[in-house]
């Protein structure tokens, strides 16, 4: 008893100690440059200490999470998995680093570290929807959820990357792409991606509805005309946007038509190269949906509802998954976004922006403080714009101005 009393307040104290710091983000270009210099123990020594940084900045945002969620087996088991490996990366603290035998155990953990927290999202979601099914969620908690499942999951993305990028360069299995700079491609072609993501995604569509609509891609190459566009990416952040965005795409326009149609309207796919964007659009003539739902689609809570009682085992094409939130995250990553405009009766249109320079695109983390600290602790709607009114008109319009006045209080605007 009395050594794991010891050891929480040892766990908490270095919590502490290291969440004071804020993350180091870096750009697409100093990932490259490092990567094509490559030395394994300036990457040791940045790790030892920015994995712990940004490991125990989430954690100490997951402590300020609602109780009856922190309560849930499958939330607590995802803590203890943070737990396990700060405290697995902390024994490096004060090694020597010119220990080669150092390094190479250092590798071996971030790849046992790395696998340990691959079921990470699943399990979160699993969390959420466990406290569903116990209580009823009020909005305040739906939106501490939110906030909190976008920077949790924008934090692991980040944490994955560096250890990816470390263990791919100095890691005994070196059968990666010849090209790529750990998991980053700097020439890469987006029409390629295009179509990976367009072939699986149309496999998935053919077998579900036994029709898929196809593709017609244009490239604007811009200051560059003719060339293919290409860009210094990560291929596998890229195909799982645009992978999910086709899957979109695919399902509204077969249900749309139905799959019986003698022909569907093909998705529209611009790619155009700018000098400080890169755009991709989407578009598709699936009905779209109406501007309501479109915050809707971006929400975990949503895509944590029970899945319908209608469909049988096989896999829906899309939904019910966390792939347009995730989706945004990676978009978002290094600066880009993802955001999804519908014209409700005719289609939608998904635009996925990435910043055409790779020194601009600097990873976009989360940091621990007071202000994030206070979006758990806050109320959210704070009825600065009016909402609709509930009853019929039934005063005259000048007494209801007056009984308005009356109930008022003064804004303050600091
Ligand atoms: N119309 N348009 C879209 C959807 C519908 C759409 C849709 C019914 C809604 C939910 C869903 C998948 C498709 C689209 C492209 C998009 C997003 C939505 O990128 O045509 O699964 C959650």
């Amino acid at each position: 008893m009395r050594t794991t009393v010891k050891l929480f307040k040892d766990l908490s104290k270095m919590l502490d100690f290291y969440s004071q710091f804020n993350p180091s983000p870096l750009s697409i270009k100093q990932f490259l440059d490092f990567g094509r210099k490559a030395c394994e123990r300036t990457s040791f020594i940045f790790l030892r200490k920015e994995l712990p940084v940004r490991l125990a900045n989430i954690m100490k945002e997951i402590q300020l999470l609602p109780d009856k969620l922190l309560a849930m087996p499958s939330v607590s088991l995802v803590q203890s998995w943070y737990e396990k490996s700060f405290e697995e990366i902390l024994v490096y603290e004060k090694v020597d680093a010119s220990d080669l035998k150092t390094l190479e155990n250092f590798c071996d953990r971030l790849i046992k570290i790395h696998n340990r927290h691959n079921d990470v999202v699943p399990t979160m979601a699993q969390g959420v929807i466990e406290l569903k099914e116990v209580c009823q969620l009020d909005q305040q908690t739906e939106h501490s959820i939110q906030y909190f499942l976008d920077r949790f999951y924008m934090s692991r993305i980040s944490i994955r990357m560096l250890i990816n990028q470390h263990t791919s360069l100095f890691g005994s299995n070196l059968n990666g792409h010849p090209r790529h700079i750990g998991c980053i491609d700097p020439n890469c072609r987006v029409t390629a991606v295009l179509n990976d993501a367009y072939e699986n995604a149309k496999f998935l569509c053919d077998q579900y509805y036994m029709a898929s609509p196809d593709v017609e891609i244009v490239e604007n190459s811009g200051l560059d005309p003719g060339s293919p566009i290409t860009v210094v990416y990560v291929p596998a952040h890229l195909y799982h946007m645009l992978f999910e965005l086709f899957k979109n795409a695919m399902r509204a326009v077969v249900e749309h038509y139905g799959s019986s149609a003698d022909c569907l309207p093909p998705i529209k796919v611009l790619v155009s190269l700018g000098k400080e964007d890169l755009t991709i659009k989407m578009s598709d003539r699936g009905g779209g949906i109406p501007r309501s739902l479109t915050d809707v689609l971006f929400q975990y809570m949503y895509s944590t509802a029970p899945k319908p009682s209608v469909s049988t085992e096989s896999a829906p094409l899309a939904g019910y998954g966390y792939g347009l939130p995730l989706s945004r995250l990676y978009a978002r990553y290094f600066q880009g976004d993802l955001i999804i405009t519908s014209a409700e009766g005719y289609g939608t249109d998904a635009i996925i922006y990435l910043k055409a320079l790779s020194d601009e695109a600097n990873e976009l983390l989360p940091v621990f403080n007071k202000t994030s600290t206070k979006h758990y602790r806050t109320a959210v709607g704070t009825h600065d714009w009016s909402t609709p009114s509930l009853h019929p008109i039934t005063q005259p319009l000048g007494m209801r101005q007056f009984t308005t006045l009356n109930h008022k209080r003064r804004i303050a605007f600091r």
